[in-house]
């Protein structure tokens, strides 16, 4: 665990937090590991931190590249309802799975190491489509795409393991997530979330709003904690079960959850065994299943698995006197009417009078309902403002 950093280190890591561009956030980051000193205790977050700015560095690095049109790019930007990033040791048939998913020409060989950058085609699943990025293979420890292919992981929307049957499927799956997890991206829901909102000006102090419990801590715990790393002005918001040490992470925003889909492919070769072995010996948190991109087998189920997993909802708008939209707008389950308003526009929220419903959430077609209603898969709204 990280605590008891000595108050240089800390003090350092405020400035991490407030460098306003790459450039003054590599050096801040340089300065802050320089100061955190090597024992055992601050382990984890040394290795956090190496990584992170290897990550910072890659994209600076891109950006220029970028700017001058040279070389390959590691940046690919969202398109579709989600990114979907795919990880796999090499040779466990991303390049394939991508291209017989979505019909992009990727680079697919039985040399491993075949791709070198990462390759984007777009999955249809019903009325939406995902955006499926191949990646470079990754290697435990120190392969020579872990990095670039982290920084992808932590900009996805969901992470698509790729797992060869005819290997050790379990061993496999745990050095990915051994990967991921290095790079502070932890696939297993966590049992409580923290979020801090730094003030810069003004002196609201510190506010914390519980809407889950601390455990084995004080409100006061988290006060002192966050002086210590010299916040004085922030709104702390506590969601399910959080220790103190859920909330330091939180200070250093290194820990992030993603949804993950796990596939086993070639089973073709391997045979579904495997897939209940990695159930039963990994556990693994999302779903699991087995496919082959060379048969297809399995393929078919591989949109509605990821829709699921990513816990999105489609809802499409409708305006008083026109028709439905077709292209529905993406939202997290739970979201609500409010939500819908403010994707159209801020006036929306403003000016709102009623909205009215069609489809699962509503108790009869055209219900008449508020901002805070709760919207499902599919609905229908249809926005009514003041006059
Ligand atoms: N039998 C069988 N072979 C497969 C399957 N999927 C991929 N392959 C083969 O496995 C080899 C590697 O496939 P790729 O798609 O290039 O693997 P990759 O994961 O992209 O490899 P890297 O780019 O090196 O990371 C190729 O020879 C594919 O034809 C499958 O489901 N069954
Ligand atoms: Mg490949």
């Amino acid at each position: 665990m990280v605590t008891n950093l000595p108050a240089e280190a800390k003090a350092k890591w405020l400035k991490v937090l407030e460098a306003r561009t790459l450039e003054e956030k590599i050096k801040a980051l340089e300065e802050f590991l320089s100061a955190v000193p090597k024992h055992k205790g601050t382990e984890n977050l040394r290795e956090w931190a190496t990584k992170r700015l290897a990550e910072l560095r890659d994209e600076l690095e891109e950006r220029k590249r970028k700017a001058t049109r040279r070389g390959v790019s590691f940046l690919v930007e969202k398109e579709g309802a989600a990114q979907v990033v795919l990880v796999g040791l090499p040779n466990s048939g991303k390049s394939l799975l991508v291209h017989k998913l979505t019909g992009a020409r990727t680079r697919v060989s039985e040399v491993p190491f075949s791709t070198t950058f990462p390759q984007v085609g777009m999955l249809r699943y019903e009325d939406i489509y995902f955006q499926l990025v191949d990646t470079p293979p990754v290697l435990p420890g120190k392969g020579p795409y872990n990095t670039k292919v982290m920084g992808l992981c932590r900009n996805a929307d969901l992470i698509l393991l790729v797992l060869d049957a005819t290997r050790d499927v379990v061993g496999d799956y745990l050095t990915l997530r051994k990967e991921l997890e290095s790079a502070g991206i932890l696939l297993s829901r966590p049992r409580g979330r923290v979020e801090i909102e730094r003030f810069k000006t003004g002196k609201v102090g510190i506010r914390v709003t519980m809407m889950g419990e601390l455990v084995n801590a004080t409100v006061e715990d988290v006060k002192k904690l966050l002086a210590s790393y010299n916040i004085y002005n922030a709104h702390v918001k506590i969601m399910g079960s959080v220790s103190l040490d859920d909330v330091e992470h939180a200070i250093f925003g290194n820990v992030l959850y993603k949804p993950s889909v796990t596939v086993v492919n070639k089973i073709d070769l391997g045979g579904n065994a495997v897939v209940q072995e990695l159930v039963s010996k990994a556990g693994v948190p999302g779903v699991v299943v087995g496919v082959s991109a060379l048969t297809g087998e399995g393929l078919d189920k591989l949109g509605e698995l990821i829709f699921r997993e990513l816990e999105i909802i489609r809802v499409y708008t409708k305006s008083p006197h026109g028709g439905v939209s077709n292209k529905p707008l993406i939202l997290k389950r739970g979201a609500t009417v409010l939500d819908v308003a403010r994707r159209v526009h801020e006036d929306f929220v403003k000016n709102f009078h009623y909205a009215r419903i069609w489809g699962p959430s509503s108790k009869y077609p055209g219900e008449k309902v508020g901002l805070d209603h709760v919207l499902m898969d599919k609905d229908v709204v249809e926005i009514h403002l003041k006059d």
